[in-house]
């Protein structure tokens, strides 16, 4: 079965022998393998009961990135808004003679009374995985099916598994501005963006498409390859948050990497009957 759902796990297999594995709660994604190996980081201490957000994987942000600030309406919201804690179904699956695709579905009707209550606006989310021998494409579409225009941020807030977390190279940012959220300060990206601490980094309307995350010499990496989401956030919580979070090992800090695309600097507006979508595709390097 190149889609199948086991208890609220749905599982992609791909005849290459690649697979995915999507949670409903949140449908994030904890497992992309290719040749047998894990590309996305999810903690060995992350709940996965649906009491809290999933720490790893491809975790889904929406309507907000971060904690809303009042008066904008996301400020009561949790953070990271409540895509990525809310149910979500598998709405259907398909394959063809290269991708198999599976999609889940939330909307307003389907959320909780507390989050409805404290985001009133009526929608329907769409995600897309779709699974290739050696990719994996992520796809959200926003549709606006209420009669009040409404505005939001979305993110793929995606874990990557890495050997060494001294050694990996993000490339394609160079150049870029972004607001440093460790220094509390705006600067410039000079280079490829290395782990020599904690990373907390917001690039807003990052031009490339592809952005690529190296290993180090020789070993290999991913490209992500974002559509319709023009930001990109690079996270390594380091020594002293690793700490701090209970979902999060110690020393798991040497072995992630969050490069995350999306669309956070602004909101984006949704008038009565609007769309949006964005996506990215991840391949290896
Ligand atoms: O994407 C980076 C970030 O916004 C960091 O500031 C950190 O808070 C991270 O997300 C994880 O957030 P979470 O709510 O999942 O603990």
């Amino acid at each position: 079965m190149p889609v199948s759902q086991k208890n609220s796990v749905a599982v992609l297999t791909h005849p290459s022998g690649a697979s995915a594995e999507v949670h409903l709660f949140g449908a994030t994604l904890t497992s992309w393998k290719v040749d047998g190996k894990e590309r996305v980081f999810v903690s060995k201490q992350a709940v996965l009961d649906g009491s809290k957000a999933i720490r790893g994987g491809i975790p889904l942000i929406f309507p907000v990135f971060g904690k809303g600030k009042a008066p904008h309406v996301t400020a009561s919201l949790p953070q990271h808004g409540f895509a990525r804690i809310s149910r979500w179904t598998l709405a259907n699956s398909s394959e063809d003679a290269h991708t198999v695709t599976a999609q889940f579905a939330l909307d307003h009707t389907t959320i909780s009374i507390e989050h409805r209550e404290l985001w009133p606006y009526d929608f329907s989310l769409v995600y897309t995985v779709k699974l290739a021998a050696n990719t994996i494409e992520t796809h959200l579409r926003v549709h606006n099916v209420g009669d009040k225009p409404f505005d939001f941020n979305t993110l793929l807030h995606t874990y990557f598994m890495i050997p060494d977390a001294s050694k990996v190279r993000v490339i394609g940012l160079s150049g870029c501005d972004y607001t440093d959220k460790v220094l509390q300060k705006s600067s410039r990206q000079e280079g490829d963006v290395v782990i020599r601490g904690e990373v907390d980094s917001v690039y807003a309307g990052v031009k490339l498409s592809d952005i690529q995350i190296q290993f180090g010499e020789g070993e290999g990496g991913i490209q992500v390859h974002k559509n319709g989401l023009g930001d990109i956030v690079v996270w390594n919580p380091w020594i002293e948050k690793s700490a701090g979070m209970a979902d999060f090992g110690d020393e798991e800090y040497h072995r992630m990497i969050c490069v995350e695309a999306g669309q956070v600097a602004e909101f984006i507006a949704l008038a009565p009957e609007g769309y949006w979508e964005g996506s990215q595709v991840l391949s290896l390097l």
